[in-house]
């Protein structure tokens, strides 16, 4: 089974029968495009195995913190070979058996932990590459066990070091300039606590910002990789922006748990429905409906407002935002923007799959498909138009950032809350006016500029901004016609904790 020559191969050494790790590497290397993949914690080659069909490119199975012993990480490795994920070892400690072995196993690289200096670097690199480049000691087991020939030869595995301490950040460029070395891998959570901060993965205080931003800078400076543990609950989109690509957004535990979560969700809210007036047309299956994706906010209150108006039938799809789910794993690929509310609609344009993100542009999908709510003679069209991108461009954002400085900033900035504070004011103004003249915002006709601005003035965000509406009786008229609608209690009710209860 033991071949020393280079030209045939099934390599535990090399790449050149891993397309999953060349394609990683490439596209690191050129198109520097992010890289999400999948921690594993659980040492079980089933979740192995669910994971391998899942659209990741990468997993790490985590030999430092999780739960795996020798034969559930060779085991493990081997489920992701043949297929398109490149698999990497986080190692538990620097320790040129852990990572030789790693190898040996058929690992497509490693991740060092805590390394602190330009010879960790240096010791961690020789364990991963044979003589002359380094040390590592020839044990084809796996390749033998495959029945295929070893080599030495081709792409090495990857090589990436984990930077996670004060320490390593003050050595971050001599680090990088080890010769050979594929990439540099932050530990968000160890670096914390090294920095005196609490353990956690999304600290965003100068200094915690100053240390990734120097580990990034000593990175790129030397094209390397740059990783990061994000993990479940973290801010991906703020790893991205500062320049990471290897992204672990997910670990198997967190997601199985939103999963579980959010079927659970989805199975109640479905029964729910079954149960009410409302006899959604399409519910034999799912799959044709647009499903929502919701938490209860002014603005997830806008979407399912909507829906209930419209009468089209849908699927709670829960995003707990307490629980940092807008971040998660997938819903990037849903809201660019991280945000809820979002709809996925079955049967879109041509019945195909099609997706909005941003509550007026779901409500403009909305009343175009159910063609009601948006009118279509021009000139009314226009004017609903108009107080919908009122709602979207000044309403929504100033009056959320009246709640944030009034009720939940931990510090008071009373300039904050006065420039915000006046802003309400004169938007309150501005449709107190309106609503002198007309009894809807687009003039006869209630329509998706009403449902935009409705929930913006709920008691629960009055009492959030301290904000006293006795000056404005024509709001509170509008107010109270649209809060006695049926469809609208049944939009507000729409809850992720008891769906259909308020
Ligand atoms: C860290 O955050 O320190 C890690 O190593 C991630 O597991
Ligand atoms: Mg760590």
């Amino acid at each position: 089974m033991y071949s020393g020559n280079p030209s045939t191969s099934d390599s535990a050494n090399s790449s050149e029968n891993r397309p999953a790790l060349r394609r990683l590497r490439a596209i690191l290397a050129n198109e520097g495009s992010v890289q999400l993949g999948v921690w594993l914690l659980q040492g079980n080659s089933l979740i192995a195995e669910g994971i391998a069909s899942c659209t990741v490119s990468w997993v790490a199975l985590d030999g430092q913190h999780g739960l795996f012993d020798q034969s559930s990480l060779a085991s493990c490795i081997n489920i992701f070979r043949n297929t398109h994920i490149a698999c990497l070892v986080r190692v538990s400690s620097n320790d040129a058996h852990a990572i030789g072995w790693a190898l040996d196993a058929g690992a497509d690289g490693v991740i060092v932990p805590m390394v602190e200096s330009a010879g960790d670097a240096r010791k961690a690199l020789e364990a991963a590459r044979f003589p002359p480049l380094g040390s590592r000691s020839v044990g084809p087991f796996a390749a033998a066990a495959r029945g295929a020939r070893f080599s030495t030869a081709g792409d090495p595995p990857l090589c990436l070091v984990m930077i996670e301490s004060a320490k390593g950040v003050k050595a971050a460029r001599e680090i990088a300039s080890v010769e050979g070395l594929d990439g540099i891998f932050v530990g968000p959570g160890d670096l914390a606590v090294s920095l005196g901060l609490a353990p956690t993965l999304d600290a965003d205080d100068a200094q915690s910002k100053r240390a990734t931003g120097a580990i990034a800078a000593a990175a790129q400076e030397r094209g390397l990789i740059l990783g990061v543990f994000s993990g479940h609950g973290s801010d991906a989109t703020r790893w991205t922006r500062e320049g990471f690509t290897l992204i672990a957004s997910t670990t198997d535990i967190a997601s199985l748990r939103s999963g579980i979560a959010s079927e659970l969700e989805a199975t109640v809210s479905r029964s729910t429905r079954n149960n009410s007036s409302r006899k959604p047309e399409t519910d034999k299956g799912n799959k044709k409906m647009i499903d929502l994706y919701y938490y209860m906010t002014p603005n997830g209150h806008e979407a399912s407002i909507m829906l209930e108006e419209t009468g089209l039938p849908y699927n709670l799809k829960p995003v707990d935002l307490l629980a940092g789910e807008q971040f998660q794993h997938g819903y990037l690929a849903i809201n660019p923007n991280n945000k809820i509310p979002a709809i996925v609609d079955q049967e879109g344009p041509q019945g195909n799959p099609h997706t909005v993100f941003e509550s007026s542009a779901i409500l403009i999908y909305l009343a175009e498909k159910a063609g009601k709510l948006l009118p279509a003679e021009p000139a009314a069209r226009s004017r609903a138009l108009q107080w919908l991108i009122f709602q979207a461009s000044n309403v929504g954002p100033n009056f959320a950032q009246l709640v944030h400085f009034q009720a939940l900033a931990e510090k008071k900035v009373p300039e904050a809350i006065q420039r915000f504070g006046a802003e309400v004011t004169r938007l309150y103004g501005v449709l107190e006016r309106r609503l002198a003249e007309h009894p809807f915002l687009a003039g006869d006709e209630y329509s998706v500029a009403d449902i935009a601005m409705f929930p913006w003035m709920t008691d629960m965000v009055r009492e959030l901004q301290a904000f006293d509406w006795a000056p404005y009786p024509h709001v509170q008229r509008w107010h109270a016609t649209i809060a006695a609608r049926d469809a609208v209690r049944r939009g507000l009710a729409v809850t992720i904790g008891q769906p259909g209860k308020s």
